[in-house]
């Protein structure tokens, strides 16, 4: 179990808690608006500015176990995203979300509560390394950065596979990608499609958007909020609701969950996979920000 030191923990900024299976989670506060990062998998499972609805959803049926994913808020898929390209027996979506993370670091200031986590040593390939920084204000900065000293080149995917609460699946759209081109996981066509207008569910939904740096909004009618995702070094943005079949099919999914969640995930994966030179580092960026109309 990783020993928290006792610089990282501020009085009503920063504090230690025990949540959802006895898993320990760094509490972040600023100005009313909060977020909760679980030391498993440096996992961010909520997120609610002030005087707002949480922003991220996780899912009533989640595991809360050492051993398994949380579903729900926004895990980390890192080195390789989906399934191992060639080792059925590796878990999907890689590792990283399923150890213990170590607190590093923290600043508080009157502008925003930050923490950083870092992937021990011992769960990384050779001489490369991995940390998550979050940054709570009137936004949520989330970092995610690789390094890489391995005297070779290191090459990965990765994503911040997000799950946002929304009020009503069958009212919400997703603004911003009009236009770029997708990989539909479902079609047996895998051939780039192009994104009409913006994009609206009545279906499972699992789609990898390529080569775009565009930010991404989703608009909830019910809510009657929008949620702004913007990004930097990151080239692909997946879209995903399971729907009613596959949400069956997930024994840590409720069968109506679906209606309430949807993924918009910060991503380098498929052809946007990483090639990381030795003495490289890569730093991908994720803001998320909520206004009510
Ligand atoms: O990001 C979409 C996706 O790759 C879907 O295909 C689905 O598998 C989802 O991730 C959840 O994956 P998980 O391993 O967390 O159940």
């Amino acid at each position: 179990m990783i020993q928290i030191s006792k610089e990282i923990l501020i009085q009503d900024r920063i504090s230690l808690k025990e949540g959802h299976g006895g898993l320990r989670f760094l509490e972040l506060r600023w100005n009313g608006a909060e977020a909760h990062i679980y030391l498993h998998g440096a996992h961010i499972l909520h997120y609610q500015p002030a005087e707002q609805q949480p922003v991220l959803w996780h899912s009533e049926a989640s595991w809360f176990e050492t051993d398994k994913p949380i579903r729900g808020g926004i895990p980390i898929c890192w080195p390789w995203f989906g399934p191992h390209p060639n080792d059925s027996d590796q878990p999907a979506h890689g590792f990283a979300r399923l150890t213990e993370w170590e607190p590093i670091s923290n600043s508080v200031t009157d502008e925003a509560t930050c923490v950083t986590l870092q992937l021990p040593a011992s769960s990384c390939p050779q001489r490369i390394s991995l940390q998550l920084t979050l940054e709570l204000s009137d936004k949520l900065l989330v970092s995610l950065t690789t390094a890489n000293n391995s005297g070779s080149d290191f090459n990965y995917s990765e994503a911040l596979h997000s799950y946002f609460f929304i009020q009503n699946i069958h009212a919400v759209k997703v603004s911003g990608l009009e236009g770029q081109y997708y990989i539909d996981k479902l079609s047996h066509d895998l051939s780039p499609q192009k994104q009409k207008g913006p994009i609206e569910f009545s279906a499972e939904t699992d789609r990898i958007y390529i080569n775009t740096t565009h930010s991404t909004t989703i608009v909830d009618e019910v809510f009657k909020r929008s949620i702004h995702i913007s990004k930097e070094n990151s080239l692909s943005t997946v879209v995903w609701n399971p729907w009613i079949d596959k949400s069956i099919r997930m024994p840590d999914f409720g069968t109506s969950e679906f209606l309430n969640m949807l993924c918009v995930e910060t991503a380098n994966c498929g052809p946007n996979a990483v090639a990381l030179a030795s003495g490289e580092t890569h730093k991908m960026n994720l803001q998320i920000s909520a206004r009510n109309h």
